[in-house]
C-alpha cells in the first residue's frame, strides 16, 4: 500500500503565489521574480508532501492561474483576438487570456482584449479559465510547463507523477465557436500522444491524467470519446493512472473498466458505495487509486474505521491511499490556526493533515495497526469528541424548524401586485441603476481591517474609518446618477465569511486560505454546529449609509444557499437540514432589516447554481430544498419591501423554473462575457419578474464604453421587455480598483441614460 496525492494547494502556506502575482500584474516586480517564487513554492510543496508521508508525488499540478488554462497552452489552444505568435505561449498572452488585456503593447497597435470566460470546477469554488475553440482549430505542444516541472522535480531527486488533464474532459469543458469541440478530439490526441511520449523520454513512469467528467451524466457520443481516446493513448508511453474525483462512476463503470488504463482512481468519500461493482468489473492488473480522505471537506478521518474498511482488500490488491480529489480544495496546513477553539481544531484535518492521515493508514495496512497506535487512537478519540460534543446541538434551533409552516415560505401577494406597491414606494425611472453591492476592497481598507485585527488600531478608529469610506461611497453614488444606492461593504472581509464570523456553529479560521480564482482566495467559515442569529448582523452599517442620502439604499445579504455552498460543512447532518437552519437567521436579518426602513433588500444566491449535483437525477431534490431556504429567508417581507438577488456565472437554461420559483423581485446576474446569451432561458420561460443582465465584466480590469453597454442593453431588449430590464455590473466590485470602477460606472449610468432617451425618441 502507497501514499500518492493528487495534487497540493498552489497558493502556498503563507498565499506567497496570490502575491508573486500581483507584484508581477502591478509591475512591482519582474517575470523573474514571479517564476523564482512560483519554483519555491513546488520545491517546498514537493518537500512537504515527501516529509508528510506521500509516496507519489504530482508534478504539473502547480499552476499560476488555472490548471485548464495550462493545459489550453500546453496544446496551443489560444483564440485569435491574442494576437498569439503561434510559437510558445509566454506570459503575456498566457495572462491576457485569463485576465484580459488593455492599453498600447509593444507591436503598436492598440490592445483591448477580453478575457476568455471563467466558470466554475465542477460543484468547487474553484474557477477555471474556458477553453475556447473554433472549426479548423489546430493544435500543437505550445507549452514546455509540464515537462519543465517534470524535470524540475527530477533534478531535486523526486520522480514524480504528472497531472495531465484528460482530452475528453478537457473537451467537454470547452466552448466551441462553430465547431463541436469532440469533434476536434482526433487531431487533440495526436498531440496528447506526442505529450505522452515525451513524458515518457524524460522518465516518467506513469501519468496521472484527469477525467473528472467520467463522473457525470454521459452520451452516446462522449462515451465514444473515452473509448477512441484511452485506445490511442494507453497503449503507448507512461501508464495511464486514470483519476475521477468529485462522485461516483455509476452508469459509466462498464465504459470506464473497458478503458485500457493500468490504473483507475475511484473518488471513495463521494461514492463509498462504487467500490464494490468496480472490484468486480475491473481486470485485476488495474492499480486502484482509492481516494478515501475528504478532499472538499475539513474533517478529521476516523482512522480505525478506514483501517477495517480496507484491511481485507489491501490483503488481497496492491493499492494506492489518496485523497478523493486535489488538496486545491481545502486550505494548506492547521498547524497555522493557533486562534482556533482546540476543541473544534482537534476535529479538523487539512491538506497537511490529510496525507498525515493517509501515511498513518498506510502504514497500518502495510505493518499491521500497531505501527499507528498512535495517530489512530488520537484519531478515534477526536471522532468521538465530536459525536458527543455539546456544542453541536441547540435544541432552540430544532424547536423552531419544527415549527416551520408552509405560510413561512411564501410573499403575501404576487409579483404583479408586489410590483406596483413597489413601484409606488421607489418610484424608479426606467432602465434602473445600481451595483451589485461591494465597492473595491482597496489595500487601505484592507490594511485598516489588519490593523484592527492586530489591535494597532482600536474598534472606534477602526469603524471611523469604515464611516468615512461608506460615506464617500455612498456620496459618490448620489453624484453619478445611481438610482439605487449600496453602502459599499467596506466592513466586510468576504460575503460569507462575514456572516459566518456572526452565527454561532460557524468556526473560522486565521490562514485557512483556498483559492477561488487566479491569486483570489476565500477562507471558508466551517460549519460545525447548529446555527442561529443572536443580534442583527448588518443593519448598523445599512442604516448609517441610508442616513446620507434620500436615494433607496440596499440591504446587503448573503444567501443561506450561498454560504452554505461556499462554507465547509457538517458531514453529521444532510445539506438540507443545515441549509434551513441558515435560512431562518437569515429571514430574522431581512425582517429586521426592513423595520429598519430598508425598501430594497438583497439576497444574494451567488452559489445556488454551483451547487447543484453533478448528476442529473439528483438535482429536483437539491433544487427543492435550495429553493426552499431562499423563500424561507426572503418571504417574512411586506409587498413593498423589494427582494433583490445576484447570481454569479450561471446557465440558467436547465433550471429557470427553480429561479422562477425564487420569485425574488429583481435578479441580477452575469452576462456581460457571454453577449446576453444567458437571457435565451428567461425569455422562453416568459420570466415575470424584473431582471439585471450584467453589462460590466467586473471579473476583468478592462473599462467597458458606454458604447458596448448600449449594445448590450439593446441585446438584451431583444430578449426581454425594457420595462424588466435593470441596468448593473454583472459582479459585485471588490476586486476592482477605484480608477477602474469611476469610469466604468460614470459610462453604465450614461448607457442607461441613452437607453431611457432612445426609448422616449421612439415613443
Ligand atoms: N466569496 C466566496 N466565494 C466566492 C466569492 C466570494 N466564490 C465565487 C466568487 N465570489 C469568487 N470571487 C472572489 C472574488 C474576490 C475574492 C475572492 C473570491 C477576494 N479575496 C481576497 C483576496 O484573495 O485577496 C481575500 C478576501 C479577504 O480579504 O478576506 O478578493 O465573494 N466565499
Ligand atoms: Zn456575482
Amino acid at each position: 500500500v502507497s501514499v500518492a496525492t493528487l495534487g497540493f494547494p498552489r497558493i502556498g502556506l503563507r498565499r506567497e503565489l496570490k502575491f508573486a502575482l500581483e507584484n508581477y500584474w502591478s509591475g512591482k516586480s519582474s517575470l523573474a521574480a514571479l517564476q523564482t517564487a512560483a519554483s519555491a513554492l513546488r520545491v517546498a510543496g514537493w518537500a512537504r508532501q515527501k516529509a508528510l508521508g506521500a509516496d507519489i508525488l504530482p508534478s504539473n499540478d502547480f499552476s499560476l492561474y488555472d490548471h485548464v488554462l495550462d493545459t489550453s497552452a500546453l496544446i496551443g489552444a489560444v483564440p485569435a483576438r491574442y494576437d498569439w505568435s503561434g510559437d510558445t505561449v509566454e506570459a503575456d498572452t498566457y495572462f491576457a487570456m485569463a485576465r484580459g488585456a488593455q492599453g498600447p503593447s509593444a507591436c503598436g497597435h492598440s490592445h483591448d482584449t477580453t478575457a476568455q470566460e471563467m466558470t466554475k470546477w465542477f460543484d468547487t469554488n474553484y474557477h477555471f479559465i474556458v477553453p475556447e475553440l473554433t472549426a479548423g482549430q489546430t493544435f500543437k505542444i505550445a507549452s514546455t510547463k509540464i515537462f519543465d516541472e517534470f524535470a524540475e522535480a527530477k533534478a531535486l531527486g523526486y520522480a514524480t507523477r504528472p497531472v495531465l488533464l484528460g482530452p475528453v474532459s478537457y473537451l467537454m469543458l470547452a466552448k466551441g465557436k462553430a465547431v463541436e469541440p469532440l469533434a476536434l478530439l482526433p487531431q487533440l490526441l495526436d498531440v496528447y500522444a506526442e505529450i505522452l511520449s515525451r513524458l515518457a523520454k524524460l522518465g516518467a513512469e506513469w501519468v496521472q491524467i484527469d477525467e473528472p467528467c467520467l463522473v457525470l451524466d454521459l452520451s452516446d457520443q462522449q462515451r465514444t470519446a473515452f473509448e477512441r481516446a484511452y485506445a490511442r493513448l494507453a497503449t503507448r508511453g507512461p501508464k495511464l493512472m486514470l483519476t475521477t474525483y468529485f462522485g461516483g462512476l455509476g452508469d459509466n463503470l462498464d465504459l470506464v473498466a473497458d478503458l485500457p488504463v493500468h490504473g483507475l482512481h475511484l473518488d471513495l468519500v463521494r461514492a463509498p458505495d462504487q467500490l464494490e461493482p468496480a472490484l468486480a468489473k475491473l481486470q485485476p492488473h488495474v492499480l486502484l487509486s482509492l481516494g478515501i480522505i475528504d478532499g472538499r471537506n475539513v474533517w478529521r478521518a476516523n482512522l480505525p474505521d478506514l483501517y477495517w474498511r480496507f484491511k481485507d482488500l489491501a490483503g488481497k490488491r496492491d493499492l494506492i491511499l489518496a485523497p478523493s480529489c486535489s488538496l486545491l480544495h481545502v486550505p494548506v496546513d492547521l498547524a497555522l490556526e493557533t486562534a482556533l477553539d482546540p476543541e473544534i481544531a482537534q476535529w479538523l484535518a487539512f491538506a497537511a493533515q490529510k496525507i498525515e492521515e493517509l501515511a498513518a493508514l498506510a502504514r497500518a495496512l502495510n505493518e499491521g495497526e500497531d505501527a499507528s497506535f498512535v495517530a489512530f487512537s488520537a484519531s478515534r478519540i477526536a471522532a468521538v469528541a465530536r459525536q458527543t460534543s455539546p456544542r453541536i446541538h441547540d435544541p432552540a434551533v430544532a424547536a423552531r424548524l419544527a415549527a416551520l409552516d408552509d405560510a413561512a415560505t411564501h410573499r403575501a401577494s404576487p409579483f404583479a401586485a408586489r410590483r406596483d406597491a413597489q413601484q409606488d414606494r421607489l418610484a424608479l425611472p426606467a432602465y434602473p441603476t445600481t451595483t451589485i453591492g461591494s465597492f473595491p476592497q482597496t489595500p487601505e481598507v484592507r490594511k485598516a481591517r489588519a490593523a484592527f485585527i492586530k489591535g494597532e488600531i482600536d474598534a472606534a478608529a477602526y469603524d471611523q474609518y469604515l464611516r468615512v469610506e461608506t460615506r464617500a461611497a455612498v456620496k459618490w453614488q448620489e453624484d453619478i446618477g445611481l438610482d439605487v444606492l449600496v453602502h459599499g461593504e467596506f466592513e466586510r472581509n468576504d460575503m460569507v465569511q462575514y456572516f459566518g464570523e456572526q452565527l454561532p456553529g460557524f468556526a473560522f479560521t486565521r490562514a485557512g486560505w483556498v483559492q477561488s480564482y487566479g491569486s483570489r482566495c476565500v477562507r471558508p467559515p466551517i460549519l460545525y454546529g447548529d446555527v442561529s442569529r443572536p443580534a442583527p448582523m448588518t443593519v448598523a452599517w445599512w442604516r448609517y449609509a441610508q442616513d446620507q442620502t434620500d436615494l433607496p439604499v440596499k440591504g446587503m445579504l448573503t444567501g443561506p444557499v450561498t454560504i452554505l455552498n461556499w462554507s465547509f460543512v457538517r458531514d453529521d447532518q444532510t445539506r438540507a437540514a443545515s441549509c434551513r437552519q441558515i435560512a431562518l437567521a437569515i429571514r430574522d436579518e431581512v425582517r429586521d432589516l426592513e423595520a429598519a426602513g430598508a425598501a430594497i433588500i438583497q439576497i444574494d444566491e451567488a452559489a445556488l447554481r454551483e451547487g447543484l449535483p453533478l448528476r442529473r437525477a439528483e438535482w429536483q431534490p437539491y433544487l427543492d430544498w435550495a429553493v426552499e431556504c431562499f423563500r424561507v429567508a426572503s418571504s417574512g417581507v411586506r409587498d413593498d419591501t423589494q427582494i433583490h438577488t445576484h447570481m454569479c456565472y450561471s446557465e440558467f437554461n436547465d433550471i429557470i423554473s427553480a429561479i422562477g420559483a425564487m420569485d425574488a423581485d429583481v435578479i441580477s446576474i452575469e452576462t456581460a462575457r457571454s453577449q446576453m446569451e444567458l437571457l435565451d432561458a428567461f425569455a422562453s420561460y416568459a420570466y415575470p419578474n424584473e431582471v439585471g443582465p450584467g453589462v460590466y465584466d467586473i471579473h476583468s480590469p478592462r473599462i467597458p464604453a458606454e458604447r458596448e453597454m448600449t449594445d448590450l442593453l439593446t441585446l438584451a431588449g431583444k430578449h426581454l421587455p425594457p420595462q424588466q430590464i435593470w441596468v448593473n455590473p454583472d459582479c459585485g466590485l471588490k476586486t476592482r480598483k477605484w480608477d477602474e470602477v469611476r469610469p466604468a460606472l460614470v459610462a453604465m449610468v450614461a448607457a442607461a441614460k441613452s437607453m431611457r432617451n432612445s426609448a422616449r425618441i421612439k415613443e
